[in-house]
């Protein structure tokens, strides 16, 4: 099994709008689509779409809580949330024709120490029967930045696998407890190492700097362009096929999603990597946040391009 943790779950609603936003006036939406959100909770139904058995875990609170938890039952997702006293977040993902996609995340209710403490005391006991687990995204105000590292720790502790995908100081101080894999896009490597990604070599060099860190597997998402993952059986770089996308967001999840679907069984780097970026390109082609069509995944698969990538500069 695999159990995914969002911390700062989220109910994401997407404004699909019929004509270009022009700010200062009132625009009416044409679609909104409600998802149980939050990176953790895309990565839940991609998992479930890939096949294997998940749970979802983190915090969720107030009626906004209780309406994440219907949406997850509704996707058949079984979930273990800590209550928090606070409401949950909305994040607003607006696609207008001429901007695509545009998104506003709350920051998140504050959580107290408590809150936090009871979470850290319940994980051993949800991961307890998971192989690996994910932690993905940001955390509501007031929960430590430190809080991905002790995650990280327990769980390997505990011999399971883990990937983090997240930003700033909660993946430098996660990066401390190395862990299995993890996922950075380029804006999170540039945050990383203060610097400016200019050139492919730059993404390798960054890439090449974690892996250093005893990291097993490092991928770096690159949107369009796929991804680069660097292992200890080599470096490579999976290309799509070029595609019409609908619905950027949520793509780096779905991207984790497939990943840790294939860690969990025990699949080749090169062949999990060409899965990843495959499923994550499906992704893009839905308009639902978190979703893919696994016919369509399965022949962007077979156009997947992957070569072997020098790293040694
Ligand atoms: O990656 C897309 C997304 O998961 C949205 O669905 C929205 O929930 C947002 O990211 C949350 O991001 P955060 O970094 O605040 O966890």
């Amino acid at each position: 099994m695999i159990t995914t943790v969002t911390l700062n779950t989220s109910i994401d609603k997407a404004y699909h709008m019929d004509r270009e936003i022009k700010n200062g006036t009132v625009m009416r939406v044409a679609q909104c689509r409600n998802s149980a959100g939050g990176k953790g909770l895309n990565v839940a139904r991609i998992v479930k779409l890939c096949g294997e058995e998940v749970q979802a875990t983190g915090f969720a609170g107030g009626f906004n809580g209780a309406y994440l938890e219907s949406l997850l039952d509704q996707d058949e997702i079984p979930h273990r949330f800590v209550r928090m006293q606070g409401e949950t977040r909305s994040c607003i993902n607006i696609l207008d024709p001429g901007y695509g996609s545009t998104e506003y995340l709350e920051p998140g209710s504050q959580v107290a120490q408590e809150e936090e403490d009871a979470f850290l005391a319940a994980f051993g006991d949800i991961i307890e029967d998971s192989s690996v687990i994910t932690i993905s995204g940001s955390v509501p105000r007031g929960v430590s930045p430190e809080i991905y590292q002790k995650l990280i720790r327990q769980a390997k502790s505990m011999g399971k696998k883990v990937i983090l995908d997240t930003s700033g100081s909660l993946l430098k101080n996660g990066l401390e407890a190395q862990p299995t894999m993890v996922k950075p896009n380029r804006d999170e490597i540039e945050m990383l190492f203060d610097t400016k990604i200019e050139s492919e070599a730059d993404v390798i060099n960054c890439a090449k700097k974690i892996a250093e860190m005893q990291i097993p597997y490092v991928v770096i998402s690159l949107g369009k362009d796929g991804a680069l993952l660097i292992c200890e059986e080599g470096a490579y770089h999976a290309r799509p096929p070029k595609t019409e996308a609908v619905n950027t967001v949520g793509c780096g999840d779905s991207m984790v999603g497939a990943f840790a679907a294939a860690l969990s069984r025990d699949a080749a780097p090169k062949e999990a990597l060409k899965y990843a970026v495959a499923t994550a390109t499906a992704a893009a082609m839905s308009p639902n946040t978190g979703d893919f069509d696994p016919a369509l995944q399965k022949e962007i698969m077979g156009k997947v391009t992957i070569e072997e990538v020098s790293v040694c500069h």
